[in-house]
């Protein structure tokens, strides 16, 4: 196929290998992320928390992180994140499997609690909120160090009614640290709807901390990473924290463990398909002819193969045995 450059790939400073690229991370989320609930289905998985529908706000956002340098702190949904970072299928298999291998905690969290010394991603504590003052701590690190690291944190729209938030969010304006705090509004908590957590707008609150505050359309993977972009660039430059509310929808349940027919409408799930922004992602990859049936089926093949691999791969692995449990949880001597 030939190479051209799109207009808002222009306009993003994306090439059509960029944009490629971060189809097939959207694209690696979503099936990861679909095997997982088949493997819980099928009772070989104990527990799968899912990414689905918030696919263009991790990759559009992860997309302009330095791995290794910039730092992450992320939440249970951010799939999209690691994978974009350089987190594999494998490394998703054998923490969703609990096995020993598993690169987050080697099998002592539960999924979707990501951490990774090599890319700088800092273990998720399963409290909501906590990951938001930590990540204001390593933003005020970089800034008397003098770097021009970035610190990635993200969370859902819930978390921004716990103290930590707030607490995080005046620390970072106060001392104009280098931190985003990236909302995934995807309209629940649970079974708690949008509108009984916030009153007015997540983004409008970034004012009262003297931080800029964008609102984004979370299904469209190029106006989020354009956010992102901008909201990187200040931070590198030394004009501290963005506040970014990018609105989606979650298309699961909240987890395995959650029965979602007891308080949503299925009509709701189905107009918000609608707008999938992994579908919307490929219509527009296709107007743009970087995308067609053929290199499509390639992609898909080749994002199967992997998947496949790595489950068989996970599958086989040792587990944990219960003798190592407290090892690398407390320091030696
Ligand atoms: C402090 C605390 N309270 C309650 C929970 C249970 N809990 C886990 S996820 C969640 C909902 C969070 O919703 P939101 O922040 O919107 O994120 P989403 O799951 O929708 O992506 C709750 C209440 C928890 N983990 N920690
Ligand atoms: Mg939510």
């Amino acid at each position: 196929m030939a190479i051209k450059e799109t207009r808002a790939g222009r306009e993003a400073h994306l090439g059509d290998d960029d944009l490629l690229k971060i189809y097939r991370y959207m694209l690696l989320a979503r099936r990861v992320d679909e095997r997982s609930w088949v493997l819980n289905r099928q009772g070989r998985a104990a527990f799968v928390v899912s990414c689905q529908g918030h696919e263009a706000i991790q990759v559009g956002a992860a997309y302009s992180l330095r791995p290794g340098y910039d730092y992450v702190y992320p939440y249970y949904r951010d799939l999209g994140i690691t994978l974009t970072l350089g987190q594999t299928a494998r490394d998703q298999f054998l923490s969703l499997l609990a096995r020993r291998e598993d690169p987050n905690s080697a099998g002592r969290q539960m999924p979707g609690h990501y951490s990774s010394r090599e890319l700088n991603i800092v273990t998720a504590s399963a409290p909501v909120g906590v990951q938001y003052p930590q990540a204001a701590g390593t933003a005020l690190a970089f800034k008397m160090r003098g770097e021009d690291g970035v610190v990635l944190t993200c969370g859902g729209e819930a978390s921004t009614s716990g103290g930590d938030w707030h607490e995080a969010m005046n620390f970072a304006g106060i001392h104009g640290l280098p931190v985003i705090f990236l909302i995934e509004n995807n309209s629940y908590a649970i079974s708690v709807p949008e509108k009984m957590q916030i009153a007015g707008s997540i983004a409008g609150r970034a004012a009262g901390y003297g931080i800029p505050g964008v609102e984004v359309d979370g299904n469209d993977v190029l106006a989020v990473y354009k956010a992102a972009k901008e909201a990187f660039e200040r931070a590198r430059g030394g004009d501290g924290p963005t506040l970014i509310e990018a609105k989606t929808y979650r298309l699961t349940a909240h987890s395995s463990d959650d029965d979602d027919r007891r308080y949503r409408e299925r009509e709701e799930i189905e107009e918000w398909r609608q707008r999938d922004p992994l579908v919307r992602f490929e219509r527009y990859l296709e107007e743009v002819e970087l995308l067609d049936e053929e290199n499509k089926e390639e992609i898909e093949a080749g994002i199967k193969a992997e998947v496949d691999e790595a489950v068989e791969y996970a599958e086989s692995a040792p587990q944990a045995s219960p003798e190592e449990a407290l090892d690398l949880v407390y320091a030696e001597g």
